[in-house]
């Protein structure tokens, strides 16, 4: 009987100050999935060779690349179902998917916020 090969770890191409990277970073670690990190830097002709879109974060599993956090963090959701993010109920789920490009950007806001306090709103 042939051996079944062990399923190599999803690698994840970030950019360590990439908020949409947070995002995914955060969803891989919630559901405890064992991910390879790779730092990317702007204009990386390998990353780009990966992933022509050109933009971080890109989740790499096997042969198959995705990018966009939110695609990435669905696909997460599908494939490993330890430590569901989203309830199980299809009404709650379909709100919570309406409300996440919401909670994205607030995310967005709050780390450029923080990393640029003197853009912060009102200051
Ligand atoms: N909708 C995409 C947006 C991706 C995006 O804008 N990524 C930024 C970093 S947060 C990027 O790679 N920008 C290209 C650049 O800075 O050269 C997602 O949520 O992943």
């Amino acid at each position: 009987m042939a051996a079944v090969a062990a399923e190599k770890k999803p690698v994840l191409y970030s950019v360590w100050m990439s908020s949409c990277s947070y995002r995914v970073r955060i969803a891989l670690n919630l559901k405890g999935i064992d991910y390879e990190y790779r730092a990317v830097r702007r204009g990386d002709p390998d990353f780009e060779k990966i992933n022509p879109i050109k933009y971080v974060p890109a989740l790499v599993d096997g042969d198959f690349t995705l990018s966009d956090s939110l695609a990435i963090i669905l696909y997460l959701e599908e494939k490993y179902l330890q430590h569901p993010l989203l309830p199980r109920d299809l009404k709650k789920k379909a709100l919570n998917i309406q409300a996440a490009p919401r909670r994205l950007s607030a995310i967005r806001e709050q780390s450029i916020a923080t990393a640029y306090p003197s853009t912060r709103l009102g200051s």
